[in-house]
């Protein structure tokens, strides 16, 4: 594979100033894939000097040129796709099937939804007093600053950047520092597709040094974040300086209820996607499961046969179902829930610990986890594992389905599986989530709002509100 190591500014590949590079491992043996340039404070300025120069002409180029350049970007990553596929299951630990049939699909799809939206987001007439006429412009909001974790590096790439970049703003990203390889394939196809220099900029670095760098700048008028809760909140303080716009899609701990009338079945097989894909490395993974007591021995027993069936092994490998986790810190954060698990007198109900396997010894791997929870204030039933390890709870009736379900200062994905029509439409209601999904989970589409409440942030990625979310508004008066 051709990989990109340099940092890409202003339309070119380039050493990072200091000369400083870091490793980028492969979570299935921990080898070194490259040594990739690493941004400091300096190079975000450079970044961030290019994109403001960039700026005036892609702002006002026609709204149909700048979806035209999205569009052939869309072209060429599904040219690339079987590259992109494998360099994102070797920097991630994605499963290869998955890589092919998700993520680099879903990337190529955003930038071609929002390559199809450039012309068709708009500003509207207001009737106001006779003798004046009202209209409101959509600007964009200027440089945008975007800081992407890990667990979906291709994707969120595009989710950031496609609606930035249709709305008119130029783009400073920074990747996870531990899985950068992707993004710099995309700026080299974004090259080809003919976007202008300085439009997009990537600054893959250490987010204490070039993500705290974006947060503060001055030059940037809006921040982006996925990520954590603890650094969402650092980012708001940073960002105070110049009074940036701030988006925040942060952590999740995901209610899946299943009601005594589900269908049995399409709940288990939903449940362990909702938990198990990306070896649970999403902030919508549906990791609180709350089963209603009448059906919580059938319902286990299914999920339990269905877990330990699932074959681990090398992302690489075909027939691999699920991968390592992404980073040998991660796994131990994440056997560290198993102790924490037992020390609060939960059950470890199916794995709970690394693979015995000879050959995954030297990975980041860790066995599909079920644990059931003593009481739902423990801490396993509160914090984000963000692995495979889903906490079972259960309950009485709906009341206290609910109850369970609102139970923790997240918001973001939510799921439930029943036949009754109307109690579904209540808990779509009543449920404190961003996203609902009813007998499905873990749907996403460029045209659906995805973002959360409490303390999974604020502001909607896709769709029209993520134009909104790039854009500001101008309300313009004529004297008629
Ligand atoms: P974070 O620290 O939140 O990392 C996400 C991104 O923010 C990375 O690019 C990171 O840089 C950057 N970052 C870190 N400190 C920053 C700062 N002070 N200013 C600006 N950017 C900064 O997440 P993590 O440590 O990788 O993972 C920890 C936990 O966060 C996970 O176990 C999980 O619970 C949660 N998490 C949630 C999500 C989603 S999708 N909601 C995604 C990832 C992690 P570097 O990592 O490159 O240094």
């Amino acid at each position: 594979m051709n990989l990109r190591r340099q940092l890409f500014i202003n339309g070119e590949f380039t050493d990072a100033l200091s000369g400083e590079t870091l490793p980028t491992l492969n979570p299935h043996d921990n080898s070194v894939i490259a040594e990739v340039a690493l941004a400091g404070r300096e190079d975000v300025d450079r970044a961030v000097a290019a994109a403001r120069k960039a700026f005036p002409a892609w702002s006002r180029m026609a709204a149909a040129d700048r979806g035209r350049i999205l569009l052939r970007l869309a072209d060429l990553i599904e040219a690339n796709a079987e590259e992109l596929a494998r360099l994102e299951s070797l920097d991630t630990g994605h499963p290869l099937r998955d890589a092919r049939k998700l993520d680099v699909p879903r990337t190529a799809g955003c930038f071609r939804y929002f390559g199809g939206m450039a012309d068709k987001f708009q500003g509207e007439t207001i009737p106001v007093e006779e003798g004046f006429l009202n209209y409101t412009l959509r600007e964009p909001v200027g440089v945008v600053g975007q800081v992407v974790p890990w667990n979906f590096p291709l994707m969120f790439t595009s989710w950031k950047m496609a609606p930035a970049l249709a709305a008119g703003n130029c783009v400073v990203l920074k990747p996870a520092e531990i899985t950068p390889l992707t993004t710099l394939k995309i700026a080299e196809l974004m090259a080809q597709a003919g976007l202008p220099p300085g439009v997009v900029n990537i600054v893959p670095g250490l987010g204490s040094v070039a993500g705290q760098a974006i947060a503060e700048h001055p030059g940037i008028a809006k921040i982006a974040f996925t990520g954590s809760t603890a650094t969402g909140r650092r980012i708001v303080q940073a960002s105070a300086g110049n009074l940036k716009k701030v988006q925040l899609e942060l952590g999740g701990k995901g209610p899946n209820i299943v009601f005594e009338d589900a269908k049995l079945t399409a709940a288990v097989n939903g449940a362990a996607w909702a938990i198990f894909h990306n070896q649970g490395q999403a902030c919508i993974a549906g990791s609180r499961l709350l089963l209603h007591e009448a059906v919580a021995d059938a319902f286990l027993e299914k999920f339990i046969a269905l877990a330990q069936s699932i074959r681990l092994g090398n992302p690489l490998d075909e027939s691999t179902e699920m991968g390592p986790l992404t980073s040998l810190e991660h796994q131990r954060r994440v056997l560290a829930y198993v102790e924490t698990a037992r020390a609060e007198g939960g059950d470890v109900l199916a794995g709970g610990m690394a693979p015995a396997a000879p050959e995954l010894a030297k990975g980041c791997y860790v066995v599909p986890t079920i644990v059931r929870a003593k009481t739902p204030n423990d801490r396993v039933a509160q914090e984000e594992v963000f692995g495979p390890f889903v906490t079972v709870l259960t309950f009485r009736d709906d009341a206290e389905a609910l109850r369970l379900a609102n139970g923790t200062d997240y918001g973001l994905g939510s799921g439930l599986w029943t036949a009754d029509l109307q109690r579904a439409h209540r808990f779509a209601r009543d449920l404190q989530a961003g996203m609902v999904w009813i007998n499905s989970y873990k749907r996403v589409n460029p045209g659906s709002p995805f973002g959360g409440t409490g303390l999974s942030g604020y502001g909607r990625e896709m769709g029209f509100d993520a134009m909104r979310e790039y854009t500001q508004v101008k309300s313009v008066w004529v004297n008629v």
